[in-house]
């Protein structure tokens, strides 16, 4: 009898802007390659043809979108990636390591900018693709704003918004981590790039015993 995959493994990155993410998401998957795993990396907003279009639309600033309707089109952009990349990767056994999920919605859309984190809540319900392991990559806002700055690209939407909201949206990841501490892991990501991937890659071995 042919024995389907097991489900692969869904870690998602956290963070506020400069937190080292990307960067951090390529040396993990790496690092799970060397042992073995088929690895997919993706992000948020995008991930996906259809979420890709809807990314560009809510990061160039041209549209200032109703509070609401950029609530939703994330999450219309999250449900296209779920649906054509990380549910596919994870069926076959892939492990899916995402660059931000529906806990930025929760900090940038509702701690940050004043939504309602209850309708966020239930947004992310309603998507129903829960990650095993969360890890929030904590900086410093100095150590944001000299990142940012010592990449000199043109800020987008929320990098545009500066110091105040930084500050807003890392207390906001931080205390996602208190609700959800079965899934949260926090790095001090102001550290040197291989220290965090060190205690990231150490997260991932406390957290799956097939890495063991
Ligand atoms: N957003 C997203 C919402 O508002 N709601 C949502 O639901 C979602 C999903 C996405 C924006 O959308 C918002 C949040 C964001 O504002 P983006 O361009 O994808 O836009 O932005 P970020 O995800 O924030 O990506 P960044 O590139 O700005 O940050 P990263 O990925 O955390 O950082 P990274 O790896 O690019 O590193 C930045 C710089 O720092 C250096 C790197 O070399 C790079 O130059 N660096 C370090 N330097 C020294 N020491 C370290 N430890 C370093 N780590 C990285």
């Amino acid at each position: 009898m042919a024995h389907s995959p097991p489900r692969g493994r869904f870690i998602t990155l956290e963070g506020g802007e400069g937190a080292g993410k990307s960067t951090q998401v390529q040396i993990l998957a790496d690092v799970l390659r060397q042992h073995g795993i088929d690895v997919v990396t993706t992000r948020e907003p995008g991930g996906a043809p259809g979420a890709d279009i809807l990314r560009s639309m809510l990061l160039s600033g041209e549209i200032a979108w109703a509070p609401q309707a950029e609530t939703l089109l994330h999450f219309a952009a999250r449900a296209e990636h779920v649906a054509k990349t990380i549910r596919p990767a994870l069926a076959r056994g892939a492990w899916v390591l995402c660059d931000r999920y529906f806990d930025s919605t929760l900090v940038y859309q509702g701690y940050a900018l004043g939504g309602n984190p209850v309708q966020i809540e239930t947004l992310s319900k309603m998507i129903g693709m829960m990650p095993d392991l969360t890890i929030i990559l904590d900086v410093a806002v100095e150590t944001t704003q000299a990142r940012l700055a010592a990449r000199g690209a043109a800020a987008d939407r929320y990098e545009r918004l500066g110091a105040p909201f930084f500050t807003k949206v890392r207390d906001g990841f931080l205390q996602v981590a208190i609700d959800n501490p079965e899934r949260c892991v926090v790095v001090d990501a102001n550290q040197h790039l291989s220290l965090v991937s060190a205690l990231m890659f150490t997260a991932c071995l406390d957290k799956f015993v097939e890495l063991t």
